[in-house]
C-alpha cells in the first residue's frame, strides 16, 4: 500500500517549498514529489517538514550511566577516570538490559528528530569475556530494539583487540569487547544475519580506535565491510595524540591518512585534535568527521576545529556517543557555541545565503546520511520518507517561517518542538512522543532498578 503526504512547508534539497505532496511506496521510499499542490482528503498532513537526521555515533548502553560519573575522585578527573566508571557499569549488563536501554535511547533519538542511528557496538561478550552461544547475541538485541522503535539502524560491530598503541594486552575491564580478526568475522556475519530481518538496516564495520586496533588489524578486516561504512574513533584525547606520537612518530590523523586511503565510506569519530595539514587532508578525503559535541564537552576532550574544517570543505555529522544528553538541537547549538566562546564572534559556522542553523542542519543531514549509508537526510524522490515535523504552535516557533524556523528550533528550543516523526513513511512519533514510549520506558525503568540496586558512585 502506498501513502500520500501533504507538507505545508518543507525543506527540500534546493530550499524551502510550500504545498509539497509526496507519494510514498510500500517500502517507505518517496516515489513522487510535487510542489504547489493542494492536499487531498486522504493525505497525511504535516505543517513544517524537515528531513530526518542520522545520529551517526552511539554506544547505547552508556545512556544508562548518564549522570553517574559527576563526582570528583581523589586525583584529577578525566576521560580515563570516566572510562573506569563506564567499564564498571557495563559489567552489570546482560542481553535483556542492553535491549531495554537501546530501545530507550532510540525512543529519545526519534523524539529529538533523529531518524537513523549508527550503533558503534562493542559490548559483545558475557561478563567473563566468553562469547555468547550466538556470538551475535548482543547485536541481535540492538536489532530487536530497532524493530520495536522503528528507527533505521546502521549496525557497526567493533573490533577491539589491544589496550594501547604498542599493542599492550587488553585489560580485564575490556574483556567483554575483545576479538581477534577470526572471531570478529563471525561477529560481523552474525550482525548481518540479525540485521537482515529489519527493513532499513545497514551493516558496516568499526575498528574501535588506533589504540584498540593496529593498522594491520584494520587492513585485515576491511574486506568485511563489503563496501559499507567504516567507522573509527580518532584523536579524541590529547593523551592519545601524545601516545601515538611517542610510538609511531606521527599524529593519529596524519598516521591514518598516510597509511590507509580514506574515502567517503569512512567516518572518523571525534578527530578533535588536528593540525592545519590534517584538517586540510581530512576535509579533502570525502570522509565524514563524526562530531559528538555534548559528549566531547562532558568528557573534556577538547574543541573540534570546526571553522577551519568546514571552510576547507570538510563533511560533518552528529552523534550522541555517550548520550549524556540526547538532543539534536543542543548538539548543533554547542558546536556553534564552542566557536563563539573561543573566537568571541557570532555566527561562525555559517555560509552566505543561508542562516547558521540552516547551514549546520544541512551539513549534518548530508554528512550523517553518508556516514551511516542510510537514505535519510533529504526529502527527495528515491530517498526514504524520513520526515520530522516541527510544532507550528510551539511558542519558540511563533511567527517564524523558512530558515528562521530552524534557527529558532536549534538556538532557542530543544526536542519539545518536534511534533511528529516518520521513518519510511511510518509514524514513529506522534504529538511529540514515540508511539512505543510507554512500553519502552516501563521496561527501561525496571531494568535500571535491577542494575542500580547496589551501585556506588
Ligand atoms: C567508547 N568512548 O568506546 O565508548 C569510548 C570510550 C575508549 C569515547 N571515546 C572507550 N567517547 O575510547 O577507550
Ligand atoms: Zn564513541
Amino acid at each position: 500500500m502506498s501513502t500520500d503526504f501533504h507538507l505545508q512547508q518543507a525543506l527540500l534539497p534546493d530550499g524551502w517549498a510550500r504545498d509539497v505532496r509526496l507519494n510514498v511506496g510500500p517500502d517507505g521510499t518517496i516515489m513522487t514529489l510535487t510542489i504547489g499542490e493542494p492536499a487531498q482528503p486522504d493525505d497525511t498532513r504535516l505543517g513544517i517538514a524537515l528531513p530526518g537526521m542520522a545520529n551517526l555515533h552511539s554506544h547505547a548502553f552508556q545512556r544508562a550511566m548518564a549522570g553517574l560519573s559527576e563526582r570528583r575522585g581523589p586525583g584529577t578527573d578525566s576521560f580515563w577516570s570516566w572510562r573506569d566508571v563506564m567499564y564498571r557499569f557495563l559489567d552489570r549488563l546482560n542481553p535483556d538490559a542492553v535491549e531495554a536501554i537501546a530501545a530507550m535511547v532510540q525512543v529519545e533519538m526519534l523524539e529529538a528528530g533523529f531518524t537513523a542511528i549508527g550503533e558503534f557496538h562493542y559490548l559483545h561478550h558475557t561478563p567473563d569475556g566468553t562469547p555468547h552461544d550466538d556470538p551475535g547475541e548482543m547485536a541481535a538485541r540492538i536489532c530487536a530494539a530497532a524493530e520495536t522503535t522503528g528507527i533505521a539502524l546502521t549496525l557497526l560491530p567493533v573490533l577491539y583487540r589491544w589496550a594501547g598503541f604498542n599493542q599492550a594486552a587488553a585489560t580485564p575491564g575490556q574483556r567483554r569487547f575483545i576479538a581477534a580478526p577470526d572471531l570478529y568475522a563471525t561477529l560481523v556475519e552474525r550482525a548481518r544475519h540479525h540485521a537482515g530481518r529489519l527493513p532499513h538496516a545497514v551493516v558496516g564495520i568499526a575498528p574501535h580506535s588506533l589504540r584498540a586496533a593496529s593498522m594491520d588489524d584494520i587492513h585485515t578486516i576491511l574486506p568485511l565491510a563489503e563496501g559499507g561504512p567504516v567507522h573509527i574513533h580518532i584523536a579524541e584525547q590529547t593523551a592519545e595524540v601524545d601516545a601515538c606520537i611517542n610510538t609511531t612518530g606521527s599524529r593519529p590523523v596524519r598516521l591514518f591518512l598516510d597509511q590507509q586511503p580514506v574515502n567517503d565510506s569512512w567516518c572518523l569519530v571525534h578527530a578533535t585534535h588536528m593540525d592545519a595539514g590534517e584538517i586540510r587532508d581530512l576535509a579533502a578525503s570525502g570522509a565524514v568527521a563524526g562530531l559528538c559535541p555534548l559528549t566531547e564537552a562532558s568528557l573534556g576532550d577538547g574543541l573540534f576545529p570546526a571553522m577551519d574544517y568546514l571552510a576547507a570543505g570538510g563533511r560533518i555529522g552528529i552523534g550522541s556517543d555517550s548520550h549524556i544528553r540526547i538532543d539534536l538541537a543542543e548538539e548543533l547549538r554547542l558546536l556553534e557555541y564552542g566557536q563563539r566562546l573561543t573566537r568571541r564572534e557570532r555566527n561562525v559556522l555559517s555560509a552566505p545565503g543561508v542562516s547558521t542553523g540552516r547551514h549546520l542542519f544541512d551539513a549534518a543531514c548530508q554528512g550523517g546520511a553518508q556516514a551511516i549509508a542510510q537514505a535519510t537526510g533529504r526529502i527527495a524522490v528515491g530517498q526514504r520518507a524520513d520526515l520530522v515535523e516541527l510544532d507550528q504552535r510551539h511558542p519558540v516557533l511563533a511567527g517564524r517561517s523558512g530558515d528562521a524556523l530552524i534557527d529558532s528550533w536549534l538556538f532557542a528550543g530543544d526536542a519539545r518542538q518536534v511534533r511528529s516523526v516518520h521513518v519510511g513513511g511510518i509514524a514513529r512519533v506522534k504529538d511529540g512522543r514515540s508511539v512505543c514510549r510507554e512500553a519502552v520506558s516501563r521496561r527501561y525503568e525496571a531494568t535500571l532498578q535491577t542494575i542500580m540496586a547496589d551501585w556506588t558512585s
